[in-house]
């Protein structure tokens, strides 16, 4: 499965739309993560605080924002573009690739919910498109 150029074009369009609020979105997301799927707080047991809109999970919401802005913008060459990343989830976190669907499902409960009117069926279509892409690619440097 590929991302056409319609469906690029979608998820540029919303992202031009959420983007500004990336911070609430990645707090939100990662929130929900770590509330509905407690099994993938292990890898943040060093935070001082793990609950819900706390100040590391607000931060690190943030960051994979970011990483997701990235992705927007290599979205031409995911695996080129995200190859750093990748690594790092691989080698030095060591995140099972299984959690990469996890967060990106929960972003997409997240995008429903704060921008119900964006949010078209074809915006869903095409996010979740781009989402699972980002998760291939990140999940490139396992093999
Ligand atoms: Ni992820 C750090 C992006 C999914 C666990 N992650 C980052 C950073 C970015 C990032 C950016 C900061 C890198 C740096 O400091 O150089 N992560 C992303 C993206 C996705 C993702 C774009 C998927 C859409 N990460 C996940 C998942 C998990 C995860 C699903 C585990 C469940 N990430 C981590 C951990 C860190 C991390 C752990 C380090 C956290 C820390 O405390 O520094």
């Amino acid at each position: 499965m590929s991302l056409s150029a319609k469906d690029k074009a979608a998820v540029k369009a919303l992202w031009a739309k959420i983007s500004p609020k990336a911070e609430d979105i990645g707090n939100e997301a990662l929130s929900r993560m770590l509330l509905v799927y407690p099994q993938t707080k292990t890898y943040f047991s060093h935070w001082s605080d793990l609950t819900p809109g706390s100040a590391p999970v607000r931060k690190h919401g943030k960051k994979v924002l970011g990483g997701l802005g990235l992705a927007i913008e290599k979205i031409d060459d995911l695996f080129g573009g995200l190859l750093t990343l990748s690594e790092l989830h691989a080698f030095q976190l060591r995140v099972d690739p299984a959690n990469f669907k996890i967060l990106a499902h929960n972003i997409l409960v997240v995008l429903s919910m704060l921008f119900p009117d964006d949010f078209t069926p074809e915006a869903h279509l095409a996010m979740d498109k781009f989402l699972a892409r980002v998760a291939l690619a990140l999940s490139d440097k396992y093999r």
